[in-house]
């Protein structure tokens, strides 16, 4: 059968089907993570990694949180964001002090009673540490990036994130130039999920593309969004997100958030970037 004429510009950026899958488990697996983090395997998801509680208390800490008042940095007005948003700052050091304005909220948010993220972040830091792997947080002149920011999106007829990934060649460079992150191996999303409703699944493509498909398809560097058409006719995994779930996944395949099938919806999740930077080192950042 042949392809769609549309998927042609990404026929040479897929991967096999040992690659391509997600590794779905009860609970926390750091092995799991791992295989991500190392190019093994392209995603994983564990199931119920924060208990029903915990992900009650933190969406009750972050709908009641003060910087939620004034979302300035929001991407787009359906945002509920508590933290630095990383693509629209004007410049690394306006990042670095969002980083720092929001990280005692972002704490506070999250220190509830229970196995709460900062917790499960350090089993990450333990494990890594076994293998002689060193989980720290990116930095840029003696100044910290935040471990996550806390994101609550609200759209219910279209994408809650159109298609995109989230490699080097997307982001707006120049200014951010200076920044270690950039220099990562690979670039892993991550994502802790608090509150959703019916729809709002991860839909993750099989295509990773570079810069060289990119021209293909016409877009500029900095361009966030693929066109849909270029997506027709290529293989998916389309991923269950609900409360509870902890899950991390290679940014470099396009990716989106499905709509909500609901009208009030609340899909509120902890994101960050992670990858390797060297043999030694992987960094984490929001
Ligand atoms: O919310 C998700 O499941 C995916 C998030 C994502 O793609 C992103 O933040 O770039």
């Amino acid at each position: 059968m042949t392809e769609p004429r549309s998927a042609d510009p990404l026929a040479g950026c897929r991967r096999g089907p040992e690659y391509f899958r997600f590794l779905e488990r009860d609970g926390a697996d750091w092995d799991a993570w791992w295989d991500v983090l190392r190019g093994r395997v392209a995603g994983a998801i564990f199931r119920g990694a924060l208990t029903p509680d915990v992900c009650a208390s933190i969406c009750r800490n972050f709908w009641n949180s003060p910087l939620l008042a004034s979302p300035a940095r929001a991407v787009r007005s359906a945002d509920r964001v508590v933290g630095p948003v990383l693509v629209s700052a004007a410049s690394l050091d306006a990042y670095l002090d969002d980083c720092e304005r929001t990280r005692p909220e972002i704490a506070a948010i999250s220190d509830v009673p229970g196995r709460s993220l900062p917790a499960l972040l350090d089993d990450c830091r333990a494990h890594l540490a076994k293998r002689d792997v060193e989980l720290r947080l990116a930095e840029h002149g003696g100044r910290q990036a935040a471990p996550y920011k806390l994101r609550s999106r609200a759209d219910s007829e279209s994408f809650g994130l159109r298609p995109h990934d989230d490699t080097p060649h997307g982001w707006p460079t120049p200014r951010l130039a200076d920044f270690e992150a950039l220099r990562i191996k690979r670039v892993c999303n991550a994502l802790a999920c608090f509150e959703n409703g019916a729809g709002g699944e991860l839909v993750y493509w099989n295509a990773a593309p570079g810069p060289e498909e990119r021209r293909t398809l016409g877009m500029p560097p900095g361009n966030y969004g693929y066109p849909l058409e270029a997506l027709t006719g290529l293989e998916k995994i389309t991923l269950e997100i609900r409360p509870g779930d902890v899950y991390v996944f290679d940014g470099g395949h396009v990716h989106a958030v499905a709509p909500s099938g609901e009208r009030d919806v609340r899909r509120t999740t902890a994101v960050w970037m992670t990858g390797p930077l060297d043999d030694r080192t992987v960094l984490q950042w929001a």
